[in-house]
């Protein structure tokens, strides 16, 4: 077991004493009582805390007296503490201010990616049963009827241009909300994560998970008031709404915000900002715009990619137009964020860098015995597991599920595979899960296998991740057509017309980018598809794109 050797030495004793004081459960200690209270700790009310491309911003003060109407309209739903609130909703500022009022008010936020379709939605909404269900305008024709069906029977939107009934709604009532104090223990939100049986699992984070992690950030990597974050990124995963937004909040700093991510307009919005977090995509396109220039990102002082593993080549090219080191971190729905590359000690390419402070972090064989780490040594590549006040509280209406992802003794079984180097950095090499990262999105091929399987003209599928310049990893399917005895002798298959059925069941970045049709699909003795002789035999698909 190793928690960091040289990595946050210089935090590590503030850390403890702080987090120690936040975790506190005994009643008259002045413990956590609301992850929002903690958020808005350093605020001054008249501090711009976002400002939009567009041109708006937003106070310190709009935040929470937004926030407080929300929570009020949400309250006189007769939804009580611990009730879900499903958002599938574009990214804005008052979609900050819902999940800011899910927290005071004690509601369970559940965010939702905006290219969810209905398949994924029926059953989020039945899983999670939530309470209030909120949409985009757009989608309430669809959306609604669905939310019905699960139960759930308030459905509000919110449009991403200060539009929709819910705050037409919440407009009337006050300003001010007495924040609940629900305690460390309460649930804050549920991320839903794809699983390896293709069945979604609903991360439970508590208050207590978000704001340990968020303290610990906050040291790590030096935020400061004068901080100038530029989210770039979607607010319904890990590293957009929890990551990005706390770091910025808990320091009572300033987000430059941007519906989505474009090259230009980072790069520009770099001569005033300090901080930048993105998916490696991100990175990639950064490097390829061509306007990056170690003059026009002076004012930065901090560039964090995290999500999917970050090429070296990509590092080595930033830092080249740029004179700065990329800080790549690891993380994960279940975990928040686990190990980070030191913020002053060296950056380096292709590792994770050192476990957090407060996060235990080792490595397991196959039989799940700790690998003994020697000083000064390389370590056998092992399992990663983890354990501390970040590791979620189980997957919501799977206490089995939950019970085989944790080892004795509390330890959370990432599925990556990893290796300390000689000197403690982290590197990871692999997936125990069979899992496809596609700029910075989590596919399980699983839930698309048995999507494509249930397609007329396919007799079976195995949907593989392949190389791709931008997306880092890009999810390609092969099929066998139906029926098998006669595959040999049929053309090729209507790539289009399987896909577009595809399209109304899945969210965009989960489906195949490339349809590939075989007579029958390599198998070794067992049975088993040999998907790493499919990944080889079609390799070089996206590299020219
Ligand atoms: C969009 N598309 C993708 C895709 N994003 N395809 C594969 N992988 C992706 N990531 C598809 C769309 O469906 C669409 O297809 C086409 O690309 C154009 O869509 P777009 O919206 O215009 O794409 P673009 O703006 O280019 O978005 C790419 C991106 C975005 C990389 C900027 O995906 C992004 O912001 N990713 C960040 C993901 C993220 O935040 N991950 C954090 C998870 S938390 P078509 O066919 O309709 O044209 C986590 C824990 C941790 O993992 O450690 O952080």
């Amino acid at each position: 077991m190793t928690t960091s050797p040289q990595g946050f030495t210089d935090i590590a004793s503030t850390v403890t004493a702080e987090l120690q004081m936040l975790l506190k459960t005994d009643a008259a200690a002045k413990g956590l009582k609301n992850l929002y209270s903690e958020l808005m700790r350093k605020a001054k009310p008249t501090k711009v805390a976002i400002r939009t491309l567009e041109g708006l911003q937003y106070s310190y003060h709009d935040l929470s007296a937004a926030s407080a109407r929300m929570a009020h309209f949400i309250r006189s739903l007769g939804l009580t503490p611990g009730s879900r609130v499903a958002a599938r909703i574009e990214k804005s500022p008052e979609a900050l201010m819902l999940y800011l009022a899910c927290l005071r008010s004690g509601m369970v936020f559940l965010p939702l990616n905006t290219g969810y379709q209905s398949e994924e939605l029926r059953y989020f909404f039945n899983d999670a049963k939530p309470g209030l269900v909120v949409c985009d305008p757009s989608a309430l024709g669809w959306i609604a009827p669905l939310a019905k069906s699960s139960g759930c029977h308030q459905v509000e939107t919110l449009g991403s241009a200060i539009s929709g009934s819910l705050l037409e709604k919440a407009a009337p009532f006050s300003d001010d909300f007495p924040t609940l104090a629900c305690g460390p223990d309460a649930l804050a939100a549920i991320l839903y994560t794809s699983g390896t049986t293709g069945r979604s699992k609903g991360a439970m984070l508590t208050h207590a998970n978000l704001a340990s992690n968020a303290l610990v950030l906050h040291h790590a990597w030096h935020w400061q008031e004068s901080d100038v974050l530029i989210h770039a990124l979607p607010i319904f995963h890990v590293h957009g709404l929890f990551v990005a937004i706390h770091g910025a909040l808990w320091a009572g700093a300033q987000m430059v915000w941007m519906s989505k991510f474009d090259a230009s307009a980072v790069v520009q919005e770099c001569a005033r900002a300090t901080v930048l977090m993105g998916v490696p995509t991100f990175y990639v396109r950064l490097v390829e715009s061509g306007l990056l220039t170690a003059e026009r990102v002076k004012t930065m002082r901090l560039f964090i990619s995290g999500s999917a593993p970050l090429l070296a080549e990509t590092h080595q090219a930033f830092t080249q137009l740029t004179g700065q080191a990329i800080l790549e971190r690891y993380g994960m729905s279940e975990t928040i964020m686990l190990t980070s590359n030191p913020y002053q000690g060296t950056r380096r390419a292709g590792t994770v860098g050192f476990a957090l402070p407060s996060v235990e972090l080792r490595l397991v064989d196959d039989h799940e015995t700790p690998i003994k780490l020697k000083p000064g040594q390389e370590s056998a590549i092992g399992g990663v597991q983890v354990r501390g006040p970040n590791v979620f509280a189980g997957y919501w209406n799977m206490p089995e599920k939950t019970k085989e992802e944790f080892a004795q003794g509390g330890w959370f079984k990432t599925g990556d595979m990893g290796q300390f180097a000689a000197d403690g950095y982290l590197v990871l090499v692999g997936r125990s899960k069979d899992l496809i990262i596609s700029g910075g999105y989590n596919v399980y091929p699983k839930e698309i296998e048995l999507l494509l399987d249930d397609q007329p003209e396919v007799y079976e599928s195995a949907v593989i991740g392949l190389s791709h310049p931008d997306f880092g990893e890009a999810v390609a399917a092969v099929i066998v057509p139906d029926p098998p005895e006669i595959a040999s002798r049929m053309g090729p298959l209507d790539e289009a017309k399987i896909l577009s059925r595809l399209r109304t069941m899945i969210a965009g970045f989960k489906l195949p980018k490339r349809l590939f049709f075989l007579p029958e699909l390599p198998r070794n003795a067992m049975g088993k598809v040999q998907k790493n002789v499919l990944r080889e035999r079609f390799a070089s698909t996206f590299s020219a794109d």
